[in-house]
């Protein structure tokens, strides 16, 4: 089974069914294809015996959310195993392990993560998840720090600049979130509610500026080896734990980019919380916990980064007094910008989010999109000048009238 199809349920069974290692010879094993993101089949497997099950993810060569006249290359699924790996050698708890990968069907087996909810659906409940902070601050200060030119040898990271070089994938979030949204592009949906709003992000040239800056950054400062797609839905979470999947758009770029991709995903569902929480002070009381949750995130990553740069810097010139804080206040003005872009993009592009998209009611829907465009516009106008997180956390109070 060794050339490229997309598997159908009765073939992923037999392929599970052949890892070494995993299920006996005889079991009983089931399957379901639970792929619900935008890009790629997964099958869930399971032993009906023992219940040990794992996930099979397989690329398509097209993007899956818009049909076979968007063809993708399947190296992401490459791209995809070998940042997992390198990930868990990094951040080992806080991704799935990967039992195996095969080439030539551009499939991933790894760990099943089933007593985790998808962290964009846990939060759109109203759950809160007190370690995800901590975690979340880990894993971008160590993935960041030690793939970038201060944390690793320097030839090293030219030749992984080569090996992550992510054409396809990244043409995506060049186009969806670097262009489209401020043109009238196909690709775009919205509600119509919203038009005049979506309109506006299309000429106002004051913006386009600061958006042509952060897609110069995304293109050409290969800083770090990204995620890349590091919002709440490739994140699974239970209280206890957390758990960061999905790295297919991985690619050397901004640091700042991952960062703002889990902030602006915080502040869309604190967007979104204004149409899902109808008792105003449990509302606010949430909101205050995104916000919270927000800075924690940044302080986090800010502290663990320091850390690993005092004890583990490669670079000597890179100890100079005074570098670090003028490096670290560049990612903290880039993470603005990138989660006010990351933010707009969801309300006027493509693929929108499920903590929006599902409120019912277009009218209260429109409010919450409108708050998230208000705070996204913002902190893309602003970035540039942040001088500390407290600013971002301001941006959005005022923006959502809880200041
Ligand atoms: C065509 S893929 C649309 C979006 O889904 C992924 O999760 C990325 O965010 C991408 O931009
Ligand atoms: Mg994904």
């Amino acid at each position: 089974m060794s050339q490229y199809h997309a598997l159908t349920l009765e073939e992923a069974v037999a392929y599970a069914r052949e890892l070494p290692n995993l299920f006996a010879p005889d079991a009983e094993l089931s399957v379901r294809e639970i792929g619900d993101g935008n890009l790629n089949l997964v099958f869930h497997i399971q032993d009906a015996t023992s219940q040990k099950s794992i996930i099979m993810k397989q690329a398509v060569p097209y993007a899956k959310v818009v049909g076979e006249s968007w063809p993708l290359s399947l190296e992401r699924a490459r791209i995809e195993s070998e940042a997992l790996q390198l990930h868990e050698s990094l951040c080992p708890g806080l991704v799935p392990h990967v039992f195996a990968y095969d080439h030539d069907l551009a499939l991933t087996v790894m760990e099943d993560l089933s007593d985790h909810v998808i962290m964009r659906r846990g939060l759109s409940e109203g759950n809160r998840y007190p370690l995800f902070a901590g975690h979340i601050g880990e894993f971008l200060a160590r993935t960041l720090f030690f793939t970038s030119d201060l944390g690793m040898d320097q030839q090293q990271k030219k030749e992984n600049v080569r090996r992550f070089i992510n054409p396809d994938l990244c043409k995506i979030t060049e186009d969806l979130i670097f262009d489209d949204p401020y043109t009238d592009s196909p690709n775009n949906s919205y509600n119509p509610l919203i038009e005049d709003a979506a309109e506006s992000l299309r000429t106002d040239t004051a913006l386009h500026l600061e958006v042509a800056l952060l897609r110069e950054a995304f293109l050409t400062h290969a800083e770090s080896l990204l995620h890349g797609d590091l919002h709440t839905g490739s994140i699974f979470v239970t209280e206890e734990s957390t758990k960061v999947i999905d790295p297919e758009f991985a690619y050397y770029g901004p640091m700042g980019f991952d960062i703002g991709a889990v902030l602006a995903n915080l502040l869309l569902n604190l967007a979104a919380q204004t149409g899902r929480m109808p008792d105003e002070a449990a509302r606010v009381d949430f909101q205050r916990y995104l916000l919270g949750t927000v800075r924690d995130v940044w302080d986090v990553f800010e502290t663990t980064f320091t850390k690993l740069w005092e004890e583990h810097c490669v670079d000597r010139i890179a100890r100079t007094p005074g570098y670090r804080e003028v490096y670290l206040k560049k990612v903290l003005r880039d993470t603005a910008g990138f989660t006010g872009a990351k933010m707009v993009r969801r309300i006027v592009g493509l693929a929108h989010v499920s903590d929006i998209e599902g409120i019912e009611d277009p009218e209260v829907r429109a409010r919450a999109e409108r708050l998230a465009l208000a705070i996204g516009r913002a902190l893309i106008l602003k970035g540039r000048q942040v001088e500390s997180i407290e600013e971002i956390i301001a941006t959005a109070e005022q923006a959502a009238g809880l200041a």
